[in-house]
């Protein structure tokens, strides 16, 4: 394809003063442009379509064409060819048969110019350069509109943001903010010569031309009234063309009368409730939705639209901004429930609780619109603004797992944001990332903003760089329908179509509630100080109730004695239950739980943990099955060095021994077997950060083959779920708690690439792992795998910071539980998560399966090894995994100090990595009789009992804690304090190790070897 060869045919017809012409001078230099002589007259009149204002159409047909000649109209692909090919100037063009598909807005060119000679003629219109260019500069009109109207639309209650509508001319003529230098095509006296309508536009209905009046009239009607649409960075033309129907069709958004009361009534109830809880309440925050009371209503819609085309089930985040409202009209939570939030009552259960406005819930109900039946879940979440958005994702994707709903026709999610945070949080940009994700989609979610125009006290203007609040949804193609929030009826039009968006392509859709905050940031809040200006307009504008019910009232929909009557209906029930809720004496955290788990707990011993050992003939089966090629392996290409892995793979299973990949696929595999879901995500876990896990195998010479052989150990095993994640840590690890949280009988893990990288997670750990259960009762066996170990590979990559999982843990260092023979899991259940450092592959076993044996779920934090992977000595036989066995909270020591504990010198406690390290010095130095070396496997809760006794086997020993961090880092802190406390604080336990540092870790390997000798030496130095 010759592309300068045409570009030049074009560029040398180009007029002065055009882009091509502009184009022409940069290419060839402005002498030959001027030296090339005009075209004659009659090969002008033949292209005519080359002059003027349709050069750049001209060239977006030529880049479109170059693509893929299909993409343009037939006529285009015979000029181009024909140019390209060489034709003369005046040549290349060959009258098309039609110029567009017949559809019912066609009219054939050739019923305009029927073989665009020198002189064609239409009926009585002759056919020029001038109609031409004409008909194109109201496409380009079209276009402008639909890409740009929302720039002028009449968004903001306020009017105060938008600078762009002050172009508007006092005429019929098109906005130059929207439609750019088009608008000089035409006058006034334009505005009733009747133009055909492309096939990029539905504002005709059944017209197929339109007088231009009419024609920009209808596009001010769809594109810049109350509703502001973007859509067209969208990459897909019918996603496009279903929207522009959306808006553009003639009657779109006409309701009837029997659905502008409902709306009506909704908003009633949104106003009421907040007027209510003003005068009850009038000195507690509440963050009301005052300014946007039509949420109440937009949700509704939502709920109503997407109910009728088959969801079942709504989970739903937001944050502090009329949640209370939400909870009460949406969800239908009792009133009851929600006022006595506000008596300051103690709670009647367990929990700590958490401030009303953070609390979730969960209600089935009837959807009275269409008679279904509904689920609707708010998730609790913390103040940490849009935090529960990847949680929300989570619980959504788990449910519609569960459920079967593989293309998300059952659940959906719902997502409310401000407008602060939604372009301020980066976690919003790393859930939008998830959206489209295999594993992690939940196939569209619909997105509210209650976009304010304010965060707190800041103004957009000092809190965004990005013209619009919510321009970060632009990167998944989501169509975003900005609306004005004192128009109902228009928030109601973009709800519906929000809905149908979401059940028709099963992607994300934001709707923009433009509105604005009646009050302060909450109601003790004084906004004058910082908006005084924003603040005297907010003063003078009526609420949309009034504003809605005065429209309704002109219209004759109802009647002023109506809409008292419903007020005053709703004010009574409102009543009623604030006089159940002053007689209550207490609260009950259980009302607010997001994800019950029915049947999970009845029945069931609190107290007992199901055996973790398994059958050796399970060990077996999945040890071979993991170790074997897919079963068509004559088929499938296996790299040479995963076939070396899978052979030493089994050459352990017929020892009867397994490393840390197989003693965590014998955990999977036996979980799997038994009917649990594992579902394993993080950054390229399917391989492993450090190449020894292989869940999956790549086909060498097929694209997209793969096995995964623990998906296919038995016929009637449970789904396994392995999955590589986004390159996030915040937004996955939320996703994967949301997972954690939907059913209780599934191993849910999130692996970090490296321990440290769950500081970008940091929000989820404290806000949601640790404080959880405790502010919400709800719980969650989330596993967290935490490479961890100091070898030498600079800070970064040392630490995953054991330190602060155990500062976060709730057990009291100085009180030493009762004992009892259920004392493990007494305090299992006690403390608010569990954190290990397993120094063997069934240690590891043994605590993965352990976390579905519980009667109850804990959030588990593992300390995952490194080297360890690949040490011969860190291998374990299957005799430790087999029935019987159990999770080892400790090792003792079990070698020669072990048999004459009377003459050992020293007791060193350690856990994890550095205890193969110790061994091999102690051994080096021939110190196996005289010092002891016992491992902590589960740090906390701290085995308390089994400490003690080792202590007191070794009463004359010294005692050490030897560990490979640093002392203000590791363990140290959390057992120095424990271990005093079992021993009655009659013996001394002192350190061995690395010295207090700021940074985790030397970069220098010198420095790092230098420190690791030292702190064998410490630890071994009688
Ligand atoms: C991550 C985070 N940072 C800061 C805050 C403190 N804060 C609470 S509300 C708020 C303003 C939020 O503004 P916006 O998102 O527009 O919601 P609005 O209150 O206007 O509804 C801020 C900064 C927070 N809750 N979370
Ligand atoms: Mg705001």
């Amino acid at each position: 394809m010759n592309r300068a060869r045409v570009l030049s045919h074009l560029l040398s017809r180009a007029p002065p003063g055009t882009p091509l012409a502009a184009a022409r001078t940069f290419l060839y230099g402005g002498t030959r442009g001027k030296a090339s002589a005009p075209p004659p007259p009659t090969a002008l009149a033949a292209e005519p379509f080359l002059n003027g204002s349709s050069s750049n159409y001209v060239e977006e047909m030529y880049t479109a064409w170059l693509q893929d000649p299909k993409s343009v109209h037939q006529s285009w692909d015979t000029f181009f060819r024909n140019a390209s090919a060489g034709a003369a100037p005046g040549t290349a063009y060959t009258a098309p048969p039609s110029l567009a598909e017949p559809t019912p807005h066609h009219v054939p060119l050739s019923s305009i110019a029927p073989a665009m000679s020198t002189s064609p003629m239409v009926g009585d219109v002759q056919i020029s350069d001038k109609v031409i260019d004409d008909h194109l500069a109201v496409q380009g009109i079209i276009r402008a509109y639909q890409a740009r109207g929302h720039l002028v639309a009449a968004l903001d209650p306020l009017g105060i943001d938008r600078e762009a509508l002050k172009d508007r001319p006092p005429t019929t003529l098109p906005s130059r903010t929207v439609v750019r230098s088009y608008v000089d095509a035409f006058g006034e006296e334009d505005m009733e010569r009747s133009f055909k309508l492309p096939m990029s536009t539905y504002v005709g209905g059944k017209e197929r031309q339109l007088p231009l009046k009419e024609i920009i009239q209808r596009l001010e009607n769809a594109y810049c009234r109350s509703i502001g649409v973007e859509f067209m960075f969208i990459n897909s033309l019918e996603q496009c063309n279903w929207i522009r129907q959306k808006f553009e069709a003639p009657g779109v958004m006409t309701m009837d009368s029997m659905e502008k009361r409902l709306l009506l009534a909704r908003l009633t109830r949104s106003h009421g409730f907040e007027a209510f809880l003003a005068r009850k309440f009038s000195s507690e925050k509440r963050f009301g939705l005052e300014g946007c009371e039509i949420l109440i209503p937009a949700m509704k819609q939502v709920i109503d639209r997407s109910t009728s085309l088959g969801v079942e089930s709504f989970v739903m985040g937001m944050p502090h901004r009329g949640r209370l409202n939400v909870l009460a009209n949406v969800c239908r939570k009792p009133l009851e429930h929600i006022f006595t939030q506000f008596a300051g009552l103690e709670s009647a259960d367990e929990g700590s609780g958490d401030v009303k406005y953070h609390l979730g819930t969960y209600q089935e109900r009837l959807n009275r619109v269409t008679n279904k039946n509904i689920r609707l879940a708010i998730v609790a979440n913390p103040s940490h603004l849009e935090a529960c958005d990847p949680v929300v994702q989570g619980k959504t994707r788990a449910e519609q797992f569960y459920h079967g709903d593989s293309e998300g026709k059952k659940v959906l999610s719902i997502l409310l944001h401000g407008d602060a945070a939604f372009s301020g949080q980066g976690i919003v940009y790393e859930t939008f990332h998830l959206s489209e994700l295999p594993e992690y989609t939940t196939h569209g979610t619909i997105h509210i903003v209650v976009n304010n125009q304010i965060g707190f006290t800041t103004d957009p203007r000092m809190s965004r760089s990005s013209p619009y609040c919510t321009d970060v949804a632009r990167v998944v193609n989501a169509p975003i329908f900005h609306v004005n929030a004192d128009d109902p009826e228009a928030v109601m039009h973009v709800c519906n179509v929000a809905a149908d968006w979401r059940s028709t392509f099963h992607k994300d859709v934001v709707i923009d509630l433009v509105c604005y905050r009646r009050n302060g940031h909450n109601e003790i809040d004084e906004p004058m100080f910082t908006q005084p200006l924003m603040y005297t307009r907010i003063r003078k504008l009526k609420p949309v109730i009034e504003l809605y019910g005065d429209k309704l009232i002109n219209e004759e929909v109802v009647t002023p004695e109506e809409v008292k009557e419903v007020k005053d209906k709703y004010e009574k029930i409102l009543e009623t239950a604030f006089s159940v809720a002053k007689q209550q004496t207490q609260v009950f955290n259980k009302h607010w739980i997001d994800s019950p788990w029915s049947g999970f707990f009845e029945g069931k011993d609190p107290l007992k943990i199901s055996p973790t050992g398994v059958h050796e003939d399970t060990l077996k089966h999945i040890g071979k099955k993991f170790s074997s090629a897919p079963p068509n392996a004559s088929d499938f290409v296996i790299h040479r060095g995963i076939q070396r892995i899978l052979n030493s793979r089994m050459d352990m299973v017929e020892s009867r021994t397994a490393d840390w990949a197989l003693g965590e696929a014998m955990a999977f595999g036996s979980l799997l077997k038994e009917g649990t879901h594992v579902r394993l995500s993080g950054q390229d876990v399917e391989r492993g950060t450090f190449s020894h896990r292989h869940h999956v195998l790549h086909h060498q010479k097929v694209d997209k083959s793969q096995y995964n052989a623990l998906a296919n150990l038995y016929r009637d095993q449970a789904p396994y779920t392995v999955c590589n994640s986004s390159l996030s840590e915040y937004a996955v690890l939320g996703f994967e708690l949301g997972f954690s949280m939907t059913n209780p009988n599934a191993l849910v893990i999130w692996e970090a690439q490296f321990g440290d990288f769950n500081n970008t997670a940091q929000c989820i750990i404290d806000q949601f792992m640790s404080s959880g259960q405790s502010k919400w009762i709800r719980q969650s066996g989330l596993v967290l795998l935490l490479p961890h170990g100091m070898e030498g590979m600079g800070p970064e990559h040392s630490s995953a910071r054991l330190e602060r999982f155990l500062q976060m843990t709730s057990d009291d260092p100085d009180v030493l539980p009762p004992f009892s023979d259920d004392f493990a899991i007494r305090q299992l259940s006690d403390i608010n998560w569990i954190v290990a450092n397993c120094s063997t592959p069934a240690s590891y076993f043994h605590i993965l399966r352990r976390q579905i044996a519980l009667p109850f779920r804990k959030p588990l934090i593992i300390m995952t090894p490194k080297s360890l992977l690949r040490l011969p000595e860190a291998r374990s036989s299957f005799d430790e995994m087999i029935e019987g066995t159990e999770f080892q909270r400790m090792y003792p020591e079990a070698g020669p100090a072990s048999n004459n504990p009377a003459s050992v010198k020293r007791l060193i406690f350690c856990s994890g990595r550095v205890y193969y390290d110790l061994i091999q010095a102690r051994k080096e130095a021939g110190l196996e009789e005289k010092i002891a070396i016992a491992r902590v496997e589960q740090i906390a809760p701290f085995p308390y009992d089994l400490v003690m006794k080792e202590c007191a086997k070794y009463a004359d020993a010294e005692l050490v804690w030897s560990q490979e961090e640093h002392k203000n880092m590791g363990a140290w802190s959390y057992i120095q304090p424990r271990i005093s406390t079992a021993l009655n604080h009659e013996r001394h336990i002192s350190y061995a190790g690395r010295p207090v540092s700021a940074s985790p870790a030397t970069g220098n390997k010198k420095t790092h070897i230098r420190e690791s000798k030292q702190l064998l030496e410490d630890s071994l130095a009688l």
